[in-house]
């Protein structure tokens, strides 16, 4: 059917040909027209000409305020008002008089009782709204900060420490300044050719040196420097970026870099980025499972695999250092999400039958079932067993599922793993489907000192042997730097084919600037304050300064068994962030940044215990 003939005007081109009766009812129509336009002007009137509502009550509702006054009489509608006006002198006036004494109180009150009452009051708003959901990084729900013991420290006493501790801080310096010369706003520094170098690691994300810099330079006391660096993350840092990240890295140095800034400077702009990235990754969850993606478009929130990992499975190391972080980000933003959503985690891998109660590598999203049997506490298992116990101890030892996952994989890794060579030497090795390969990554060597920080807490009479442990592998990891020529340690070495703690292959030979094993001397230091830790760190130094340090900041070098450097020209985020972060600690007192009140991310960065007592937070209300 033409849409001409559903038209009544239209159908008919010439009006005066119209026979009568078509006329007679257009003549109706536009009556009808007429009609109507004035019963809506009437209804207009009434709803929206000033005080309608009291002309609707008269008109449609024979209202009891109408009533009332036929009850009073002829004038009974002025004495009724004249009484109103008095009870509403006496109401003002007995008002006024509450507002009085209410301020004549408060002037009474102490001004820190004053103040607390204030408190008080915010966090009963706080409260209210965050039922209604204060999702957005932006709209925040009040938080007293109140900044954790020890963010920064005292001089070391001792003077040969003190002078150790100041040449630490001066090659922080040259690292910064080197970096903020030649690669500003870039995620790192190419120290050699002096310009920026993006890894893919972030996307389009920029900024990874300085987010990850942050706290060292505010423990450091280069507040000059903090300064520069929280201006450039509030005027520059952005995650609205159409690209892939990889989620664990932007977790562990993003977002756990954020979260350290805040807790150590109280800056909300710190909060405030965290929470919006964190909100910005919660769309790697989404999968059969709930166990993340390892890469996901921050746009879109699609994600997927790295195509080679075992059957698109995702990796321990990545989906099991999530933890730490987002339990903070649910408390700073009061959104359960993200806690809900790394407590899902651990109930997936609860569920699964472990092989010799060892946790794969693999692990695939969708049939939530283990992919390969590859085990590793280096590379792609590492830092989840560092989180078992980190959550525990950030918990203020309550989380006694995380405590309990530490110990029992521990366990597995003792029994199953670890290896001492012939000549003495403790190592963990990797387990290929029940084989072992004699080998121990620079990675594995943070063990030393995951070991050394459970083993106070270890079931059983184990604690003595646990330290026992840690020491054994801070001294195997010792000698993978001593046996080489720049005293730098390779990136992996091995135990077999008549060699211990070497290199055998060329691949492995490269040092990258990590941090690992002078993050176990730091650990060994403050449990045991054996002078032989402080010793080997600042051979580490030594080996830095002459074989890393260039013109414009540090570089990794390809091998480590060479006679001189050959630079691989990339000054890592983590070595400021980690490496010297770890370095500082080491010749600093106990009480800098104290492990009863701070727990280290994997990538270095503190983050408070969170009290069973709320005493971190005396004003939060139940
Ligand atoms: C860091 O980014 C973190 O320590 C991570 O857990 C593993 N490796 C690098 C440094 O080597």
């Amino acid at each position: 059917m033409p849409v001409a003939t559903l038209l009544p005007f239209t159908a008919t081109p010439n009006r005066k040909s119209a026979s009568p009766t078509s006329f007679r009812l257009t003549e109706k129509f536009i009556l009808l027209l007429v009609f109507s336009a004035f019963i809506t002007l009437c209804f207009g009137a009434i709803f929206f000409l000033p005080d309608s509502s009291k002309l609707l009550s008269g008109v449609f509702f024979h209202s009891s305020a109408v009533e009332t006054n036929t009850h009073t009489g002829p004038d009974s509608s002025d004495a009724g008002s004249a009484g109103n006006d008095d009870r509403l002198l006496a109401k003002i006036k007995k008002d006024h008089e509450k507002a009085l004494l209410e301020a004549k109180d408060t002037l009474q009150k102490l001004p820190d009782v004053i103040q607390n009452d204030i408190l008080a009051d915010k966090a009963k708003v706080t409260k209210e709204s965050m039922g209604k959901g204060a999702k957005d990084g932006n709209n925040l729900p009040f938080i007293e900060y109140h900044r954790p013991p020890g963010a920064t420290g005292l001089e070391p006493q001792d003077p040969e420490t003190r002078e150790r501790r100041a040449k630490i801080k001066e090659m922080m310096k040259h690292a910064w300044d080197s970096y903020k010369r030649y690669a500003w706003g870039s995620n790192e520094l190419r120290p050699v050719s002096k310009h920026g170098h993006s890894s893919n690691l972030f996307g389009s994300i920029k900024g990874a040196t300085i987010v990850d810099a942050l706290d060292t330079l505010y423990i450091m006391e280069m507040f000059e420097e903090f300064d520069a660096a929280t201006d450039w993350v509030e005027k520059s840092l952005d995650f609205n970026v159409n690209a892939e990240v990889s989620v664990f890295e932007v977790n562990i140095r993003f977002v756990g870099g954020l979260l350290s800034a805040y807790y150590l400077s109280g800056k909300e702009v710190f909060r405030r980025k965290a929470v919006e990235l964190g909100e910005k990754l919660l769309p790697a969850f989404k999968t059969p499972t709930g166990i993340p993606w390892a890469l996901l478009n921050l746009k879109s929130g699609i994600g997927r695999n790295w195509p080679w990992a075992s059957g698109g499975s995702s990796i321990l190391a990545e989906y099991g250092t999530l933890h730490l972080e987002f339990m903070h980000l649910s408390r700073l933003s009061g959104n359960p999400e993200f806690a809900q959503k790394v407590m899902n985690i651990r109930k997936v891998l609860n569920r699964l039958e472990k092989p010799q109660g060892l946790y794969p590598n693999y692990l695939n999203p969708n049939s939530g079932q283990w992919g390969q049997h590859h085990v590793s506490v280096g590379g792609l298992g590492d830092s989840f067993y560092e989180y078992l116990l980190k959550a525990w101890l950030m918990s203020d030892k309550t989380d006694e599922e995380g405590k309990k996952m530490y110990y029992d994989a521990l366990q597995a890794i003792e029994t199953n793993l670890m290896r001492k060579s012939t000549n003495g030497l403790t190592y963990i090795a990797e387990w290929k489907g029940g084989l072992l390969e004699h080998k121990m990554g620079h990675l594995t060597c943070f063990a030393g000192g995951m070991i050394a920080l459970g083993a106070d807490g270890a079931p059983g009479d184990k604690t003595g042997h646990q330290m026992e442990q840690a020491a054994e592998i801070a001294r195997t990891c010792h000698e993978s730097y001593a046996r080489t020529t720049l005293k730098l340690g390779p990136e992996a070495f091995r135990f077999d084919g008549g060699v211990e703690a070497i290199a055998t292959r060329q691949n492995e030979k490269y040092f990258i600037l990590r941090p690992e094993v002078i993050e176990t001397y730091m650990y060994m230091w403050r449990f045991t304050h054996d002078p032989k830790y402080r010793e080997w760190g600042w051979e580490a130094v030594q080996a830095l300064e002459q074989h890393c340090r260039v013109d414009g900041g540090y570089s990794g070098v390809r091998d480590v068994y060479a006679s001189s450097p050959n630079y691989d020209d990339v000054q890592q985020s983590f070595y400021l962030a980690e490496t010297l972060k770890y370095l500082y600690l080491l010749f600093s007192e106990d009480d800098h940044l104290p492990f009863e009140h701070w727990v280290f991310n994997t990538e270095a960065h503190p983050l408070p215990v969170i009290r069973k007592d709320k005493t971190d937070r005396p004003n939060e209300v139940e």
